[in-house]
């Protein structure tokens, strides 16, 4: 039987790390474009985009997604390409999990 910290060592040897990607709140970007970023980069459908859009909104931030880091810098410089294009400052920015 293993021990907790043991179980620990061993995921962390197998399972690559995790990291949160976020959206921020400005006050410029306009409600559709979110929504549009949210359905195309992160895949959400209609209703789950609207949710997180108005959840950041309204607290700052909003939690669009986990994956591995690459992904997850990938994600956050697809965000800041399509903003920057369509001349809105919308962010995405990404943590460990
Ligand atoms: N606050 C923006 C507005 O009132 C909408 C918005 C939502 C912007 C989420 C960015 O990540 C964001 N038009």
């Amino acid at each position: 039987m293993s021990t907790k910290h043991e179980l620990e060592g061993e995921l962390s040897v197998r399972e690559p790390k995790q990291y949160l990607v976020y959206l921020l709140n400005d006050d410029y970007t306009s409600m559709d474009f979110v929504i549009d970023v949210l359905m195309n980069i992160f895949h959400k459908n209609y209703q789950e985009a609207e949710q997180i859009m108005l959840d950041v909104h309204k607290k700052d931030r909003g939690i669009c997604g986990v994956f591995t880091c690459e992904v997850a810098e990938t994600k956050v410089m697809q965000v800041s390409k399509l903003s920057r294009e369509q001349g809105f400052p919308l962010k995405a920015t990404m943590e460990e999990a």
